[in-house]
């Protein structure tokens, strides 16, 4: 079958690994695709919810008696070839008679790693491993970051005016961008496990965090308030109960909400500047079942994440609007040196209505 066969059903799994988007960290997001040996497709299936069935059962269920024999199955993570919640996926692929497996990417949990095609490939089936790659570690990105480096992923998403201001003076900043770019914002919380925000986001905006003009599950809500906490007359304590809140505190601080049933509490040290280490955060979130972050804001927690050089992925909506003296999203970033100053690249532009959003991965 050609590459671009190849690449077109894997862009279908890939779609369909999508739909898990919420329901199953900190397991990926897998979809799985089978086709007879003359390229029609036979049955798909993906990972729904945590604890659920695999893809790949999944997908071999719906060919509901169908001859799987000599089929192809692609699927956008290396099938996993250990009992856990669920059989082997490798054991059932070749049980059923597939003969050739088309993965994006290995799978880095260690019970897996390169194991799960060695089974398939000692089974007499045909492995190929790499199609939409890039693609295929982007939706997992959570996933591969917790795995990888033992923290999560670190994205970021600001609203700026032309001259590059994320509020004024006063703290002023509703609205700078549009209706149809704060959708973005919307379906960009969706696509976390967690969005966080910091003091004084909390006090000049009253923030619900929640995931309202797009369809999709509201993640976790952080607030870096070590000292300010989250207020009890605040959105976010008064809809505590229904959405997951975390508020990140010191070991000794009593902040507001620290004694609220309903917020949970992830306490750590200061460090010696009396503050929260930004990397040990993203490493504690991975116990919390945290593997993606978005940071909103605001310039404090934005500018010490930028500082520590974790952000991995930067939104920025930019409105056609000037707002002259103002705060900008880094102010309290210092680079290191001229030449160190961290750069990234884009990696997509997109119009929404009157403002452009800008998305730029770190790089490496
Ligand atoms: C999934 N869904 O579609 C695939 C996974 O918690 P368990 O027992 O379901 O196992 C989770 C591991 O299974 C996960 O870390 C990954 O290695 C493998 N593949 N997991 O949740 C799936 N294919
Ligand atoms: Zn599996």
């Amino acid at each position: 079958m050609s590459g671009n066969t190849d690449k077109h059903i894997m862009r279908r799994a890939l779609k369909l690994a999508l739909k898990g988007r919420g329901h199953v960290s900190p397991n990926p997001r897998v979809g799985a695709v089978i086709t007879a040996p003359d390229g029609t497709i036979i049955g798909e299936g993906c990972h729904t919810h945590f604890g659920g069935l695999h893809a790949e059962a999944a997908a071999l269920k719906a060919c509901d008696g169908k001859d799987t024999r000599g089929a192809t199955i692609y699927v956008n993570l290396e099938p996993c070839c250990f009992q856990g919640k669920t059989p082997p996926c490798t054991t059932a692929i070749i049980k059923s008679g597939i003969r050739r497996v088309v993965a994006a990417v290995p799978d880095p949990d260690p019970r897996v790693n390169g194991r799960g095609f060695a089974a398939l490939r000692e089974a007499g089936v045909r492995v190929e491993v790499g199609v939409l790659a890039d693609e295929a570690r982007h939706l997992n990105r959570g996933y591969f970051s917790a795995r990888e480096r033992g923290r999560a992923w670190c994205a970021v998403k600001v609203a700026l005016s032309l001259d590059g201001k994320m509020a004024a003076l006063d703290g002023e900043s509703k609205w700078i961008t549009g209706p149809e770019a704060r959708k973005l914002t919307h379906a960009l919380r969706a696509d976390h496990d967690a969005v966080m925000v910091g003091a004084g986001t909390v006090r000049h905006d009253n923030p619900q965090l929640t995931v309202r003009s797009v369809r999709g599950p509201s993640p976790a809500r952080i607030i870096l308030a070590p000292h300010f906490g989250i207020p009890p007359d605040s959105k976010l304590a008064e809809s505590a109960a229904q959405i997951r809140t975390i508020l990140v505190t010191t070991e000794t601080a009593d902040p507001p909400g620290a004694d609220d049933k309903t917020i949970e509490l992830l306490r750590m040290k200061e460090n010696k500047f009396g503050m929260i280490d930004p990397e040990e955060l993203l490493s504690r979130l991975v116990d919390f079942g945290i593997q993606s972050l978005l940071i909103e804001g605001g310039s404090r927690v934005l500018s010490s994440f930028m500082q520590a050089d974790l952000i991995d992925e930067i939104s920025v909506g930019y409105a056609p609007s000037v707002i002259g003296q103002g705060i900008s999203p880094f102010e309290d970033f210092n680079p290191v040196s001229w030449s160190g100053r961290p750069r990234f690249r884009i990696a997509r532009i997109k119009h929404y209505g009157e403002d452009v959003v800008i998305t730029y991965n770190r790089v490496t």
